[in-house]
């Protein structure tokens, strides 16, 4: 066959279609991607022979049980778990788990196929997974909550493994979890490995694994403005989610001279004209993570500030915008609305926070987009940190592995600048760029391994 005749971009994408039905957000994923990479391979025989795209969009597995615990009444609850194991040709399948409310495979699914490409652009040794469950954890004391993820580990510690797979957090899933669910996979295997990455420092966590994918999101941010000749320093900064990414991304812009406006939850954002500086970005982590509470209560603690229930950050004028919060979380009006409003700069903490025509409409506008897949990747690459130091049995110094976050992140950024360039502009096209780069060394590395 000729390669024209494998370049069909629309029926490749009625293909995943068809083999996916009810899972748009994974459909979603693959198109963005797929935009990209037909345009790519056009002349490249081998990616069409060995079927390279079609591979990396069908996962190697999907595993999925049942999840039983037992409440604080004693009433049986019944929970659904996954991993899905996406593509492993560069290493270990690697990251996080979910724990929402409306977690369902296609969101897993689309999760775990980002990953593949994100874990490739770091330049680390590891494959693409992803996992979780529909457990809710709002609400639930900690004892259900460990119940919980003992019960999780209980059918998940035989699918991972220090060498296999190593999940992390994600939405839900944090220090608590990930030390309920390594204390319960030491139980029942009786060894001492890297199988989770997020631990506690006692126990083999790396320092800053905390605040690296928002301090990485911020330096991907830097690193695209720079490349500009511009900087943070002065900017207005409007940041959705109020969680790990989010606290850490907004503490990073601070300290690089940019002033945090806006924060949210699933309940509505706030408003703070004065700048949410270090001690209420304090406030706010001990808020939501300690004490488990709402970002409503930040307009009662800050005068000054406003509250605005059900609703997005996205129409607060602003220069810079970085989704930290969920997928889907700015559409085709938000982004409108930002580009109208002078936005110069969007830098993703969050997975796919923006939808399709979010998407195009930021290419389009050629402002500096820089995708989940490259910005948020300073989290998963200090995981990977964290595997070496496992492997290795030490822990390496803080100073060592800020120098090795902003390394990685600078060469994310230049992997796009050399992949994304816009022909005839000085523009660079960072989702193609980022797309680009992260298939080239998986899909090199299927090559090598023939069909399996
Ligand atoms: P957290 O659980 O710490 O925080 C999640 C935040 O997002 C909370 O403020 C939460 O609000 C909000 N949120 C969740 N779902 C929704 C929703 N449906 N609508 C509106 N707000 C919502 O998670 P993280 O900060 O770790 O993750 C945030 C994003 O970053 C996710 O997309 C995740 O995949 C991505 N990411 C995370 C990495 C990590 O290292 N943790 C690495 C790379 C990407 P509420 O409290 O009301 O639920
Ligand atoms: O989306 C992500 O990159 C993560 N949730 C982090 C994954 C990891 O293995 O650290």
């Amino acid at each position: 066959m000729s390669v024209a005749e494998h370049v069909n971009l629309d029926e490749f994408m009625s293909g995943v279609k068809r083999r996916n039905p009810g899972q748009p957000e994974f459909v979603q994923a693959v198109q963005e991607v797929s935009e990209d990479i037909f345009e790519f391979i056009q002349d490249k025989l081998p990616y069409h022979e060995y079927q390279i795209l079609r591979r990396i969009a069908e996962p190697d597995r999907v595993v999925s049980f049942r999840v039983c615990w037992e409440d604080d009444n004693g009433n049986i609850r019944v929970q659904r778990g996954w991993r899905v194991q996406n593509n492993s040709a560069i290493g270990p399948y690697k990251g996080g788990l979910r724990f929402h409310r409306d977690v369902t495979e296609s969101v897993l699914k689309f999760l775990a196929f980002e990953q593949t490409f994100k874990n490739s652009l770091t330049g680390l040794p590891m494959g693409g997974g992803k996992g979780g469950s529909n457990f809710n954890p709002k609400g639930k004391s900690d004892h259900e909550v460990m119940r919980f993820c003992q019960s999780f580990m209980t059918e998940l510690y035989r699918h991972v493994g220090a060498d296999i797979d190593v999940p992390a957090g994600d939405i839900g899933v944090g220090a608590r979890e990930i030390g309920y669910m390594f204390g319960q996979y030491k139980r029942i295997t009786n060894q001492f490995t890297g199988v989770l990455t997020g631990k506690g420092l006692e126990y083999g966590g790396s320092l800053i694994r905390t605040e690296a994918t928002g301090y990485g999101a911020t330096y991907f941010l830097q690193n695209m403005l720079q490349h500009v000749g511009d900087s943070i320093d002065g900017k207005s900064v409007v940041i959705s989610g109020s969680g790990n990414v989010a606290t850490h991304a907004a503490e990073k812009v601070t300290h690089l001279g940019g002033k945090v406006l806006t924060l949210s939850d699933s309940g509505g954002f706030i408003y703070d004209p004065a700048g949410i500086d270090q001690e209420k970005i304090d406030w706010v982590k001990e808020h939501k993570t300690t004490r488990r509470g709402r970002i409503a209560d930040y307009a009662g603690e800050f005068a000054g500030s406003e509250f605005h229930t059900d609703k997005r950050p996205w129409g607060v004028p602003c220069d810079l915008a970085m989704p930290c919060a969920t997928q889907n979380e700015l559409d085709g009006d938000d982004a409108r609305t930002l580009l109208k409003n002078g936005c110069i700069g969007v830098s993703e903490g969050a997975n796919m926070p923006t939808n399709l025509e979010g998407v195009h409409l930021f290419k389009e506008a050629q402002i500096l987009y820089g995708p989940g897949k490259a910005a948020n990747a300073g989290g998963v690459a200090v995981s990977g940190l964290e595997m070496s130091q496992n492997s290795a049995r030490i822990s390496w110094k803080e100073a060592e592995l800020q120098k090795l976050l902003v390394d990685i992140m600078g060469g994310i950024h230049d992997r796009c600048v050399e992949y994304g360039g816009v022909a005839g502009t000085e523009h660079i096209d960072y989702v193609r760029g980022a797309n680009i780069a992260g298939f080239v060394k998986v899909a090199d590395a299927m090559l090598a391994y023939g069909v399996v």
